[in-house]
């Protein structure tokens, strides 16, 4: 079973002269702009990644995969791949016609044939696939609030990958690698999946991993879409570069996989298995709670740490790639070398430092020791992810119309701004109205519109190392989320509820405007004719009532202290 079968894998592309035919006739077809995430899937499915299929889900392969793992043919094919659209675009297109499908400067991919358009149950498909329909887990939360409602399927005919303009000698289709395998004569391959940096132990892991399967190693980080929060792939390429140079010489090769990840635990691994086997790979490592997408709502791992490991090997058989099950390895002081956890004897030290704890040493600027990652690792570390107080961050006041956000938030301003050392920029409610978002109502669609711009400056602004301060309602838990995970890949997101009950702000009524709202001269009013959803659990929670603002523009200056984002001196 390990014997790889090292000839061409079939892609979706025309050849070049029917593809700049197909682009010119593609041109008057109705268009759908791919989100990122369709980007990654569709190039994975023309270049041979995703094969056998041959384009998006339709209908009967999307139920049975969700129900199955098995498209309906009883190949088993455990993710979704479908493309999803908006009901008006979807209403707008046809089963039986061409669509071109184009990246997000408008560049013609692909077209697809419909042969399918149905509204899923995605609360199912959650349950199904994500083992709970809990928007804790990304993917669901990708499902239910970023997925359009309708999906379309069909054949995909490929006309021209994606185009990347970053590390491009380093990306590799099925078909290339497969092609450097041959020439290189390597007869079995091992390959690591990875969304975050190599450190020693993961060096040590995959080294001990190629010998036992006495194969060459590849390793295979993925640079599409990983879990939000993560080390952007810039940086971790820049690691991984550093760290192929520790492996012996001719032994190991790294390729990057513009894979799109779901975070999906035992269904993913057999998923990146399948994609493994179609790279030409022969073992592929599947470690503790691979592709685990963390806690759930009640604090609890979605999946089983060996899950993974379970079900990867129950397939693997059929899959024809075999499992090497990943050792959890630890530092040995007295020895001075990694080793398996559960090969160690009582009494040694053993040292280990989790992600969590390593966030914390670099947020806080203290040592990371050589034991633990290389110099260079975590020298690239620190560059992209300065101490805190030397980050931009944004703090994001919510609350009820007149519960005090402005005043708090400019009365925070000028404290930071007395302080010095970032730039301070204040995107208050009103402020924004003014300017930015002159043209929107208070509509569900407008004021998500409203709270993704003011998210946006903020993720430019806290990128860029300043501090942003918004003051918006922002009265939807799920658009509040949203900016969270965009501003989080670059800094800290403190959110700050003003707790200002509804009787205490229509008592204050300062701008009139809840008179009005009672009166029903002003429609969907926030907390009387429209919905509020309080934070659960922001950083900071406020009470303004009996409390000054100064007092309150403190308590969220401490809170700015004991994060680290601001220096105590
Ligand atoms: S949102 O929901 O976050 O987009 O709202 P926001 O941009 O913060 O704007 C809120 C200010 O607009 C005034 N206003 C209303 N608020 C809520 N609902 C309705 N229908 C509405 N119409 C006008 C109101 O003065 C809010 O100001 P603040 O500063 O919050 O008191």
């Amino acid at each position: 079973m390990q014997q790889p079968n090292l000839a061409p894998i079939p892609e979706l592309y025309v050849s070049y002269e029917s593809a700049q035919k197909l682009k010119v006739e593609a041109a008057d077809l109705p268009s759908w702009d791919l989100t990122p995430r369709q980007i990654c899937d569709l190039e994975l499915l023309m270049n041979g990644g995703f094969s056998p299929l041959k384009g998006f889900l339709g209908q009967a392969d999307y139920d049975s995969v969700v129900d199955e793992m098995r498209l309906a043919d009883g190949t088993l094919w455990p993710m979704p791949i479908t493309l999803d659209v908006p009901e008006k675009f979807a209403d707008s297109v046809e089963s039986g016609q061409d669509i071109a499908l184009r990246d997000q400067e408008g560049v013609i991919l692909a077209t697809m044939t419909i042969t399918d358009k149905w509204t899923p149950n995605k609360s199912r498909e959650a349950e199904k696939v994500f083992g709970a329909d809990d928007e804790a887990h990304p993917a669901v939360n990708y499902l239910h609030n970023q997925a359009g409602k309708v999906y379309l399927g069909g054949p995909v005919t490929g006309i021209q990958q994606p185009v990347h303009y970053d590390f491009k000698a380093r990306r590799d289709t099925p078909n290339e690698l497969r092609a450097l395998f041959r020439k290189l004569g390597w007869r079995r391959v091992v390959a690591f999946q990875t969304r975050n940096p190599l450190h020693r132990a993961h060096q040590e892991l995959t080294f001990r991993a190629a010998k036992e399967a006495q194969a060459n190693l590849l390793i295979h980080p993925v640079v599409g879409m990983t879990k939000p929060g993560d080390v952007d792939h810039f940086t971790r390429v820049r690691c991984y570069e550093a760290v192929i140079d520790k492996y012996p010489g001719a032994t190991t090769t790294l390729s990057l996989l513009n894979l799109a990840m779901r975070m999906a635990g035992p269904r993913e691994a057999i998923w990146h298995g399948l994609i493994r086997k179609n790279h030409g790979v022969t073992h592929f490592i599947v470690g503790r709670d691979h592709a685990g997408p963390g806690k759930n709502s009640a604090g609890e791992d979605f999946y089983g740490p060996y899950d993974a490991q379970e079900l990867f090997k129950q397939h693997q058989e059929e899959m024809g790639i075999e499992m090497v099950p990943f050792k959890h390895m630890v530092f040995v002081q007295e020895r001075a070398q990694y080793e398996p956890a559960d090969e160690i004897e009582e009494g040694v030290t053993v040292l280990n430092i989790s992600g969590t704890e390593l966030r914390r040493r670099l947020a806080e600027g203290l040592e990371i020791p050589e034991w633990f990652s290389f110099p260079e690792v975590v020298k690239e570390l620190r560059r992209t992810r300065p101490p805190r107080a030397q980050q931009g961050f944004t703090v994001f006041f919510t609350g009820l119309s007149g519960s005090g956000k402005s005043t708090i938030a400019n009365a925070l301003r000028v404290k930071l701004m007395e302080m010095g050392g970032r730039p301070v920029t204040l995107l208050d409610g009103d402020i924004v109205r003014k300017n930015l978002s002159s043209e929107l109502g208070f509509s569900k669609e407008h004021r998500d519109l409203n709270i993704r711009r003011i998210g946006f400056v903020a993720s430019e602004i806290t990128k860029n190392g300043g501090i942003a301060i918004c003051a918006p309602i922002a009265p939807y838990a799920t658009t509040r989320r949203a900016v969270r995970e965009e501003i989080e890949d670059f800094g800290a997101f403190v959110e700050v509820h003003v707790a200002t009950s509804l009787e205490e702000c229509e008592r204050r009524d300062r701008k009139g405007l809840y008179k009005l709202a009672r009166e029903g001269k002003i429609k969907e009013f926030t907390g009387i004719s429209d919905p509020y959803d309080e934070p659960q659990n922001p950083e900071l929670r406020v009470e303004t009532e009996g409390t000054d603002v100064d007092h309150c523009a403190h308590q969220v200056l401490l809170k700015l202290e004991q994060m680290g984002l601001i220096g105590t001196e």
